[in-house]
């Protein structure tokens, strides 16, 4: 079989909820939550007990803005209420489950009944074709399969575009390479960090990252910055777009960005109702193009209905652009459970990410590490990062010294860094895991 070339990106025929008006979407957008708040409140004995210690009731619901009166749903009450607890149809209604791995506590359970799993598909299909990937071209699928919900979510999606998938999950970089070089696949779905691993693997096989098939890369899972995009799309020769989710509120596809603007993931908000609230003071709704915390309510979820549910994700929304009636998420700045708190500077590896991928000798492999050293009050901040292959020792000393001013200057807070040897930090699988706490615990 030959290389067939695919359609430019702006043929795509789109659904018609992409490209609706804001009045309509918005006249949808009551009528679906109006449903939702009803349809949990009468099926989750947490929902019941929650809007009754509040004293809110589903028909207080009247306008958009009356959602603020409703309590919000944490991953404590996922947490408090598994496996099943808040599942909102019996068991036989259920069609498949997915948990978070539980690294840090209870695994948190979701289950989606049969038109859940369309619908989470559909909505996955629109931001792959969002993000330039058409129907007949082969996606090489590097999110990993099993309860994590990436790999099953992005391969439904891709499948219901139209695509040809290779479900190739996480890991095995050696072997992705190989099927990259012979199926010649059009997009990859990854990790902007694991992709990174397969493109630095790459280069050490003496394979140009920027030779193979790919055109479209659809990134998501872990925060990631413009530096970064711009080091996979030169590197790799492609065109990198986001694509956000979480498995409580569905799973990839929540948000999806546009190749043609790249300005950050439209929130598809037929689906979902985003709200920003304040992280410290939760009662305050902050108003559109203010950071906050990232708060949904799904609108058409039948197996687990979500009352604003508090993401963690700090981001602000912003005025819909290549579809005008959804609107965009700015990039997530981080999680409030994943700040560093330094001597009271607040700190997120993304920062640190933007920083020293503007410095020309420092590659996008670093760690942060955390410690208090013996006998000191003052924890201290150790950025590890890998100096780039080409560079010398006379360069590395003075890249150090800049990304120590850097960091000083524009996060304010000191720290010590170390520049080390290629190829010596941990490569990401998936989720990369950027800070070490190594300091006592209390
Ligand atoms: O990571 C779902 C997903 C899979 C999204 C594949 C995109 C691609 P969880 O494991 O539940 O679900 O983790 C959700 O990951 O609250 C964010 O903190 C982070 N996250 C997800 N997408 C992005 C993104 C999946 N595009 C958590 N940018 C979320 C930044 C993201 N952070």
């Amino acid at each position: 079989m030959t290389q067939e070339t695919v359609a430019p990106t702006s043929d795509a025929v789109l659904d018609r909820e992409e490209t609706i008006s804001r009045d309509e979407l918005e006249a949808l957008q009551l009528s679906r939550l109006q449903h939702t708040v009803a349809y949990a409140y009468d099926r989750v004995p947490l929902y019941k007990r929650k809007f009754d210690d509040a004293g809110v009731h589903p028909t207080d619901l009247r306008e958009l803005s009356d959602l603020g009166k409703f309590p919000f749903t944490t991953k404590e009450d996922l947490r408090l209420e598994y496996p099943f607890g808040m599942f909102a149809v019996p068991q036989h209604e259920v069609a498949r489950i997915h948990a978070s791995s539980g690294t840090t506590g209870r695994a948190t359970v979701v289950g989606y009944t049969k038109k859940d799993l369309a619908d989470w598909a559909k909505l996955v299909a629109r931001s792959l074709r969002a993000s330039g990937v058409r129907p007949g071209m082969k996606v090489h699928n590097a999110y990993g399969y099993g309860l994590f919900t990436g790999g099953m979510g992005a391969h439904a999606g891709a499948e219901a575009l139209g695509c040809t998938v290779i479900p190739i999950s996480g890991g095995q970089t050696e072997r992705q390479i190989t099927l990259i070089q012979d199926f010649k696949p059009d997009a990859i779905l990854a990790t902007p960090t694991y992709l990174l691993t397969i493109a630095d693997a790459m280069m050490k096989q003496g394979i140009d990252p920027a030779s193979t098939s790919l055109k479209y890369a659809v990134l998501g899972a872990e925060p990631w910055t413009e530096e970064m995009r711009h080091e996979l799309e030169v590197t790799m020769n492609i065109k990198a777009c986001d694509i956000y989710g979480l498995s409580e509120v569905m799973g990839p596809g929540v948000a999806g960005e546009a190749v043609e603007t790249q300005d950050g993931s439209h929130i598809w908000e037929d689906h979902f109702r985003p709200e920003i609230i304040d992280a410290f003071d939760p009662s305050v709704v902050l108003g559109d193009g203010e950071h906050g915390e990232l708060v949904f309510t799904s609108l058409t979820k039948e197996a687990l209905p979500i009352i604003r549910y508090r993401t963690k994700d700090l981001t602000r929304l912003l005025p819909g652009t290549a579809r005008p009636a959804h609107r965009r998420m700015g990039r997530i700045t981080g999680r409030s459970d994943d700040m560093i708190i330094l001597r009271g500077v607040n700190l997120f590896p993304s920062q640190i990410e933007e920083i020293a991928l503007r410095i020309p000798e420092l590659s996008p492999h670093f760690q942060l590490e955390l410690t208090r050293p013996e006998g000191q009050r003052m924890d201290q901040l150790t950025v590890k990062i890998e100096r780039r292959e080409s560079v010398t020792v006379e360069g590395v000393a003075s890249a150090a010294k800049v990304l120590q001013q850097q960091i000083k200057i524009h996060v304010g807070s000191s720290c010590t860094v170390d520049v080390v040897e290629p190829g010596s930090l941990e490569r990401s699988n998936g989720k990369l895991r950027r800070i070490y706490d190594l300091r006592p615990k209390a």
